[in-house]
């Protein structure tokens, strides 16, 4: 950052990489949001003097820019009807279910659009406004789709990369959008669009020139212009040193053995962490577990299914319903399987440290992890990365994106309940050379690829 406040290197996020916290004297204080990408990208922007743009979590409330770690904070203020509208609304409630193979019906409404639109044109004249001359700046996800044109029209000078988290839909249910044709152009203004498989860039390229008229050949897409875009897959990762040396912690080992004894010291424990949300497969996999324990496969004297799902998008209507139905779903399981005080579902609604995730991780026996859809999904990952030992089994679904690297884990189709709960079984009972030799593989990929890897690729294909 100069002396001015102007940027060479912008990152453009829905949400800032920091939280309010309150210190020992009661003052208020902003802390650094566990996250990959903010691990991966604070390196870069402490190398190139960055700027972080972004909300900083409260509605109808504006605060300056500061200075945290190095970099620049730069908060963009959202009212809390656009929280409802840009935010509920059109992100979560219409592309978040789209863009997931519409799990859950998207809701259009053109109001939730306008407000969506006009919360772009801030995020991106915001980053507009410190970005120095030629700056780099890389736009992050589904709520901020029409940055990068919308940027590229108030400073053509900077090179624009655009990341989805999120799978990038088939032209079939994509051309559901009213506004396919303004969502397809705006990410169109980036130089690069990064995807998690090639799959999203493939059905991103062939949108293109449907709703366009752009030419493309292989990754690049040209504008009637002559500009270059290109559209590639850049598979995300995770800090997998750091979740290891997090493992391998004895205060999270000594976690670690309290938790296994807290739950009984099962001979076999299950595992699933997942924000709760309806893409992630939740009431699949309980009914899958709920059925082994009720035919006897599983044994609730030896085997528990521990269950953490995340809070999320609470105010949105489909979560509120989720919750209702998972606590419905767990409450009868554990009213009729297992004995009284010894639930064969271990079921947290709530959120924990990075220390009791590891320590979670290192005690399961079998992770399950059973999206319908995901674009990734960095759980499985995380699980591998705290095993260096060999043991452990991971049941993945073969609809996250993980399933495409990781392929030696124990694959299910989450909709197939009488295979999943197969493989759920073979996955806990199988030899432990079996089972060692599934997971050294994957552990080998998961270490050689990791966060800084993604970001390093994308950005230097960016040009930085
Ligand atoms: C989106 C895409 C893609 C969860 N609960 C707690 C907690 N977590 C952390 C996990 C993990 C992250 O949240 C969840 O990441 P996932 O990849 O599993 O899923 P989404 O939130 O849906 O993420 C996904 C990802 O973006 C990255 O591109 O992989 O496909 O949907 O890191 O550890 N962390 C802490 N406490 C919790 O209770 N500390």
């Amino acid at each position: 950052m100069n002396s001015d406040h102007k940027a060479d290197f912008l990152v453009v996020a829905n949400r800032l990489p920091v939280d309010r916290k309150t210190d020992a004297d009661g003052n208020p204080v902003w802390r650094t949001s566990p996250g990959g990408l903010v691990t991966a990208l604070e390196p870069v922007m402490k190398r190139k003097g960055g700027a972080w743009v972004g909300w900083h979590g409260a509605p109808d409330e504006t605060i300056e820019g500061f200075e945290h770690e190095g970099y620049q904070i730069v908060p963009v203020p959202l009212g809390e009807q656009e929280v409802e509208e840009f935010y509920e609304g059109f992100s979560n409630a219409t592309l978040w279910p789209l863009y997931h193979d519409c799990v859950a019906p998207p809701e259009f409404h053109r109001e939730w659009w306008d407000t969506y639109k006009a919360v772009n044109q801030r995020f991106a004249q915001a980053a507009a406004d410190v970005a120095e001359q030629g700056a780099t700046v890389w736009v992050q996800d589904y709520q901020l789709h029409l940055v990068p044109s919308m940027l590229r029209e108030l400073r053509p000078d900077l090179r624009i990369g655009f990341f989805l988290h999120i799978p990038f839909p088939p032209k079939e249910l994509f051309q559901q959008v009213p506004w396919r044709k303004e969502l397809v152009e705006g990410l169109l203004g980036a130089d690069l669009v990064g995807f998690q498989l090639p799959g999203g860039a493939s059905n991103f390229i062939r949108l293109a020139r449907r709703l366009s008229g752009v030419e493309a050949l292989g990754d690049t897409i040209t504008m009637p212009d002559g500009r270059r875009v290109r559209a590639r897959a850049y598979p995300i990762s995770i800090d997998a040193d750091g979740f290891k040396a997090l493992a391998e912690d004895p205060a999270v080992q000594e976690e670690a053995a309290q938790l296994r004894e807290n739950l009984g010291n099962p001979k076999k424990i299950f595992l699933g962490i997942d924000r709760l949300d309806y893409t992630k497969g939740l009431r699949q996999r309980i009914r899958a577990f709920g059925e082994l324990f009720r035919d006897d496969e599983l044994d609730p004297a030896e085997s528990v299914f521990l269950q953490v799902a995340t809070p999320s998008r609470e105010r949105v209507e489909e979560y509120k319903k989720l919750r209702d139905d998972i606590d419905l779903l767990v409450g009868r399981i554990n009213s009729q399987e297992g004995d009284i005080g010894n639930p064969v579902i271990a079921y947290r609604h709530d959120s924990f440290p990075r220390t009791t995730m590891a320590a979670m991780y290192s005690i399961a026996d079998v992770m399950v992890v059973t999206p319908l859809r995901d674009g990734m999904n960095l759980v499985a990952k995380e699980y591998i990365a705290c095993h260096p030992d060999d043991e452990g089994a991971l049941v993945l679904s073969e609809f996250a994106g993980a399933a495409k690297e990781l392929k030696q884990a124990y694959i299910v189709n989450p909709h197939d309940l009488n295979g999943m709960k197969k493989t759920l079984v073979k996955a806990a009972t199988d030899s432990p050379k079996q089972r060692a030799r599934r997971m050294k593989a994957m552990r080998k990929q998961v270490f050689s690829h990791q966060i800084d890897d993604w970001a390093n690729d994308f950005l230097h294909d960016l040009g930085v």
